[in-house]
């Protein structure tokens, strides 16, 4: 991106918290699986003059004039994403995943009907079902989850909810589930409870459009997706669907939920799935990969428990409790230390969801800087001293100061102000 800004009257106020978080994003190692970092050149476009368009509608069907290059792009970004998943028919118009589960429940189900999504506190997502959310509230959630011994969806479990409660509605995908999802599993619980299967795919997205991670488009009736954590693209939604869903997904986007698309942000997708179809994009998917299982050996070396006992993902989800701190006080540790994770619930956790036994880390957002596997174990040292000194502030400051030295031999975004 050129650092040439145009002249306009300077807010030295705002453009200081823009230059901290630029600096906060280059200083420290980003490792909140669900953040990544966008391209130059999606960062540009996101900031395009499309920011200024209304088009409430869709291509040829507007509600405003002036949609002609609206339209052109809408369609541009949809064959995209159709072509990227090999899908029938694609919604981006989602602002955020939420919004995109949103339509994606309302297109099958009425209020209070029935639907069957993983519990939020075994590794489902909160638009799932999580009574907090409207999912939870709107309709009648169920959840299944993970078994005790083994940290794995119980799929005989959910077959059986399924066929018990006769669901509208089975929805799976998860947002700190390290292990490959089975579809086929959910498609033959949802076969039997004569019920659509939606697949939220937005932790995988990036590696299911690389083929390296199985991929739900085929089998499931809608999926959505985020398009900023692996899929490396800027924070938004989109919809996939079969053609026989199309125009119940499309209404309930707009005028069902949203207004006016973000269309700056949908020009964004649109370059950002181009990249995504780009052979270097499965080597970044790849490496991705390589990065976490090598994250996660050395975790494991170091005497941590991770759930499920490792990972297939870009996500690597620790059990604390042996080591005698909660995720809360991890999560502080670490950002003392210069490293940006999250604490998260671990399956069956007795603790409260704002403290937890667990912490969540992953590796996309490192990999986009250029990490690789030997520096992976860099970055496993940081978070292992880091951890196990968490009360000592002045080794996490010197870890921080390491973490800092290392951060700039892999720049992020050269030459912008902010
Ligand atoms: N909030 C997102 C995450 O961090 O995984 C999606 O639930």
């Amino acid at each position: 991106m050129s650092p040439k800004r145009p002249d306009y009257p300077r807010d030295e106020q705002l453009e200081a918290i823009l230059a901290k978080e630029l600096g906060r994003q280059r200083d420290k190692l980003e490792m909140i699986a669900s953040e990544n970092f966008v391209s130059e050149h999606v960062l540009r476009i996101t900031a395009s003059v499309f920011t200024n368009k209304y088009a409430e509608g869709y291509p040829d069907q507007r509600y405003y004039g002036g949609c002609e290059f609206a339209d052109e792009l809408e369609i541009l970004t949809q064959a995209r994403a159709r072509k990227l998943f090999g899908a029938e028919h694609a919604n981006v118009q989602p602002h955020c995943g939420s919004s995109a589960n949103m339509a994606a429940l309302l297109a099958v189900m009425k209020p209070g009907d029935n639907f069957l999504g993983m519990n939020i506190a075994h590794g489902g997502h909160l638009t799932h079902g999580a009574p907090v959310s409207f999912s939870g509230r709107v309709f009648k959630a169920h959840y299944y989850g993970v078994r005790e011994d083994t940290e794995l969806i119980d799929y005989d479990h959910v077959i059986r909810l399924a066929e018990e409660l006769k669901p509208k509605l089975i929805m799976c995908g998860a947002s700190s589930y390290p292990r490959i999802i089975d579809f086929e599993k959910f498609r033959e619980a949802a076969d039997r409870a004569g019920a659509v299967l939606v697949t939220d795919m937005a932790h995988f997205s990036g590696m299911v459009a690389a083929g390296l991670y199985p991929s739900p488009v085929p089998i499931s009736e809608i999926v959505t997706s985020t398009t900023h954590k692996t899929l490396r693209g800027p924070r938004g939604g989109l919809i996939l669907s079969k053609r026989t869903f199309a125009k119940r997904v499309d209404d309930e986007v707009f005028p069902g939920i949203q207004g006016g698309p973000l269309l700056h942000v949908v020009a964004a997708k649109a370059l950002a799935l181009a990249e995504a179809l780009e052979p270097d994009f499965i080597d970044y998917q790849r490496q991705l990969l390589k990065n976490c299982a090598r994250l996660a050996a050395r975790l494991i070396d170091a005497g941590f428990r991770l759930v499920s006992g490792g990972t297939d993902t870009h996500l690597v989800l620790i059990d604390l409790r042996n080591k005698n701190l909660n995720g809360r006080q991890a999560e502080e540790a670490l950002d003392k230390a210069g490293i940006t994770a999250n604490k998260n619930t671990i399956p069956f956790d007795k603790e409260r969801f704002t403290v937890t036994s667990g912490l969540r880390l992953g590796t996309a957002a490192l990999t986009t800087r250029g990490l690789v596997e030997s520096e992976m174990d860099e970055v496993a040292d940081f978070v292992s001293t880091a951890l196990h000194n968490f009360e000592d502030d002045s080794k996490l400051k010197k870890i921080r100061e390491r973490v800092a030295s290392f951060s700039k031999k892999f720049p992020l975004y050269p030459g912008l102000d902010f």
